[in-house]
């Protein structure tokens, strides 16, 4: 499917640093060394409802990760998917009476409207599920012809024992993972499975559900984990340089998804670095689209709120931490914003070399973008108390602002 169009990034003076980030699987930062073009998944929406903070949070992280490389000069490939067929959007659209093929359009259309709204960088390949399922099938028939997944009353299950280094994501105890596995779309506990994790790869054709032709699968539909990992390794190949996503996302899915190309490839790990984001709460409590405690990125644009102020709002939060939206934030941003854009509308300033170099340390830093904003900060001080005579400088900060953080002074 097509994405969204992509906003200039301007080439910035002097030369950008190397990325350096929390890996989930390792529990520490590592560098990243991509070669001249680096590659990166992040997982993408189960479109049936509106774009909210939290998923714009995740994003938010990635895009950095983007211009950071950019900043290098190299050039990314960077892949999304959207889970266009899945149980929850299935169940939402039974529950609002629509098809669901339209509602996953009409969420995905305010999706790209959202992400362009925030300067988000786009995919080069932007690959929804049901598109993906002819590249799926022939990788179940290899697992299940390679001895790593076995049928169940006509579904096909992963068999998480053919991986020796299943666990070498999340790192979770099997109760942790027996705990998460209920909660995140998995069936523990169902009867005859192997062991009560395995996922499901192949759901064979329900009554009443949509499926599609599984060559010698039978009719059905895709498992979500083999979805993300189809589209991965069609796009980008093993061993590419990020898998990203929220922290719900450690396990099962990055988990599973690297057992599934462990078991394909014979390789390991498909992402040099599983990198997550913290979650996003409103009322003290994680914002899902199940549980309705929504703050949605198109209810604040329709309200007139500048998405660069949206945009500020998560910046000012370490992508890894979790954190909870309030007003203050939000008005935190604005006022931020305001000062930011009265310091670059001069002709003149305070040198803006050292900032800039500033927040490309901060940023090369496990993208700590609050360091980054506080550079900024100090930079505008001094802007508005004393002023400067760098003919410039104000443009090469709005550059810089733009290039690295994805914000349009
Ligand atoms: N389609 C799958 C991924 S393949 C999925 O998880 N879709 S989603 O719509 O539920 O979430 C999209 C992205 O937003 C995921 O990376 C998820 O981890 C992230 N996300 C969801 N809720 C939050 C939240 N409250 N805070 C931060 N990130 C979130
Ligand atoms: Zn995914």
């Amino acid at each position: 499917m097509h994405a969204w169009p992509a906003s200039e990034v301007p080439a910035l003076p002097g030369q950008g640093r190397d990325l350096r980030i929390h890996d989930t699987a390792t529990g520490g930062l590592v560098t990243l060394d991509p070669g001249p073009v680096a590659r990166i998944y992040v997982c993408g929406i189960t479109p049936y409802d509106a774009t909210h903070m939290g998923h714009a949070a995740t994003y938010n992280a990635f895009d950095l990760v983007q211009r950071v490389w950019l900043d290098t000069k190299r050039q990314v490939h960077y892949v999304q998917n959207v889970t266009d067929v899945d149980d929850p959007l299935l169940e939402r659209a039974e529950r609002d009476g629509v098809d669901w093929t339209a509602l996953a359009e009409k969420e995905t259309a305010l999706f790209r409207e959202d992400m362009t709204a925030l300067r988000m960088l786009p995919p080069r390949h932007y690959i929804g599920a049901v598109e993906a399922i002819p590249g799926i099938v022939p990788l179940v028939e290899r697992l299940r012809d390679a001895g790593a997944a076995y049928e169940l009353e006509g579904d096909i299950y992963f068999s998480v024992e053919s991986d020796p280094h299943f666990g070498g994501v999340s790192h979770l105890d099997a109760a942790a993972m027996r705990l998460l596995s209920a909660e995140r779309g998995g069936d523990p506990d169902r009867p005859g499975k192997k062991n009560p994790l395995d996922p499901m790869l192949w759901m064979a054709a329900r009554e009443g559900e949509p499926s599609w032709d599984g060559g010698s699968l039978g009719r059905g539909r895709p498992g979500w984990h083999i979805e993300c990992v189809a589209i991965a390794l069609d796009h980008l190949g093993m061993g590419f340089d990020v898998q990203g996503g929220g922290s719900d996302l450690a396990f099962p899915h990055h988990e599973m998804g690297a057992s599934h190309a462990q078991a394909l490839t014979g390789e390991f790990p498909m992402a040099k670095a599983y990198v997550h984001a913290g979650m996003v709460g409103l009322d003290g409590e994680k914002m899902s689209k199940s549980k309705g405690n929504l703050v949605f990125v198109s209810q604040l644009r329709r309200e007139g709120v500048d998405p660069a102020a949206i945009r500020l709002t998560l910046l000012a939060h370490h992508y890894r931490s979790d954190w909870e939206w309030t007003d203050q934030v939000l008005q935190d941003a604005l006022a931020r914003l305001d000062r930011w854009r009265a310091a670059v509308s001069r002709p003149d300033g305070p040198s803006a070399e050292a900032l800039v170099e500033e927040i490309r340390e901060a940023l090369a830093n496990d993208l700590d973008s609050p360091a980054a904003l506080d550079a900024v900060d100090r930079w505008a001080a001094l802007q508005q108390e004393s002023g400067g005579t760098d003919i410039g400088a104000p443009g090469v900060v709005s550059r810089a602002v733009d290039a690295l953080l994805g914000v349009a002074l």
